[in-house]
């Protein structure tokens, strides 16, 4: 039988899109088409730009080795409940970003299965984990949503260093995928910041990452919130290599790490801290209380946070440790209580 002549290959001429592509008509894809598609699959925003724009250019190389074919990019971000974010109980804060990962997946999922039956071909890399160990310590993802999303007008970037979205702020999680199609026209940035400078996301971030110039300090944050994680996960790992016995290591790693260790490994990643997230007061579903009294937002939001009792992360002799003793009172550090570099 003649290839030509194969019942896959005589299915496939009949296809529509190939049956326009033999003919030199294929079309692009409809943006609104493709943005209705992202939110009815349930995406709470998306928004879309083609490879070829400035935005990408520093991604540009990345995108193309991962897929060559990649023509255009859709952007997604799914919101987060900001009680559960705001709740200073790690579980609960953790739990609500497990679920929007999970969101992301399920959505991601759904866009590149109605795709590939019009034959748009998709890769979708992942929100954020698993990435390029071999890679490390170097940059392990792919691609970087955020600064894609501010392309695509899902919001700017605040203070925190978080896209905060004009509607939902900083509650929200995003991801990208990338398609083989050229698409008819392109999302633009939004004209203003969400962030109002309001600071707060300095005052509550436990590790002094977060300046007020905007410098952001990536150990102090890394340190801490990703205790469980790559660089954290096998100082422990190490840790137990170099302990003489279970007294020893106890005397090295304390019950709470141990555990907290097992609760990531077992049921999804924990991070230490949200804090620079949970705080923040920008977009409009979330600036009323923070406008409407000041005070009592301090002391709902804020506040519990700052008092929390835990074991802050560091690098003996950092700029981090330095920070979290000064950020203890002298009478804490007398009693032990609340913060304390661990
Ligand atoms: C590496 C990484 C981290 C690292 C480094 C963070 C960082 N700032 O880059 C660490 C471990 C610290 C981290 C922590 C967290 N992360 Co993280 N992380 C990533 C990852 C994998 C890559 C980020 C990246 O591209 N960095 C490089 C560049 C883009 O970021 P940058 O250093 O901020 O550089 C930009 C700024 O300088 C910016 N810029 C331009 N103008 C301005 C103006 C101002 C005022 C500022 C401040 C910056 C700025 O320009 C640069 C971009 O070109 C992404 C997932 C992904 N694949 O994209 C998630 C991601 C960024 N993380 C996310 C989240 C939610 C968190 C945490 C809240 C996790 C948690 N639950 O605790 C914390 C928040 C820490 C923080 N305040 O940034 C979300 C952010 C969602 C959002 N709405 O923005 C992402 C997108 C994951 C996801 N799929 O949703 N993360
Ligand atoms: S907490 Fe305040 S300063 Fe920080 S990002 Fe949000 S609005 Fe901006």
């Amino acid at each position: 039988m003649r290839l030509e002549d194969h019942p896959t290959v005589t299915a496939y001429r009949k296809r529509p899109a190939n049956a326009e592509k033999a003919k030199g008509e294929q079309d692009k894809v409809k943006l609104i088409e493709l943005k209705a598609l992202a939110m009815e699959c349930g995406a709470d925003d998306a928004g879309i730009i083609s490879l070829d724009r400035p935005e990408v250019d520093d991604q540009r190389k990345d995108l193309l080795a991962i897929f060559p074919t990649v023509q255009s990019l859709i952007v997604i971000a799914v919101r987060l409940n900001a009680a559960n974010i705001r709740c200073a109980s790690r579980s609960v804060s953790d739990y609500e970003f497990l679920l929007g990962m999970d969101s992301l997946k399920h959505i991601s999922r759904k866009i590149t299965a109605v795709l590939q039956k019009n034959d748009v071909r998709v890769l979708a890399p992942p929100w954020g984990f698993p990435m390029e160990m071999d890679l490390w310590p170097g940059k392990m993802w792919m691609v970087s949503h955020k600064p894609l999303a501010v392309a695509v007008g899902l919001g700017q970037f605040g203070l925190n260093r978080l896209i905060l979205h004009p509607r939902f702020g900083a509650f929200n999680v995003l991801t990208t995928l990338l398609i083989d199609r050229k698409v008819d026209a392109d999302d633009i940035p939004i004209d203003y910041n969400p962030c109002i400078d309001c600071k707060l996301c300095v005052a509550a971030c436990p590790t002094g990452a977060i300046r007020e110039d905007g410098y952001f300090y990536f150990s102090n944050c890394f340190t801490h919130n990703y205790r469980d994680r790559m660089g954290g996960f096998s100082d422990w790992v190490e840790k137990i290599a170099g302990s003489k016995n279970a007294f020893d290591y106890r005397h090295k790693v304390s019950d709470k790490e141990t555990v907290s260790m097992w609760q990531s490994l077992s049921y999804g990643i924990c991070n230490k801290s949200t804090y620079c997230m949970a705080v923040c007061p920008a977009g409009e579903e979330n600036i009323g209380p923070f406008i409407d009294d000041r005070k009592a937002y301090n002391r709902t939001v804020v506040k519990p946070f700052q008092e929390k009792e835990e074991s802050i992360f560091v690098i003996p002799g950092s700029d981090a440790e330095a920070y979290v003793k000064k950020t203890v009172s002298p009478q804490d550090r007398q009693t032990g209580r609340k913060r304390a570099p661990a």
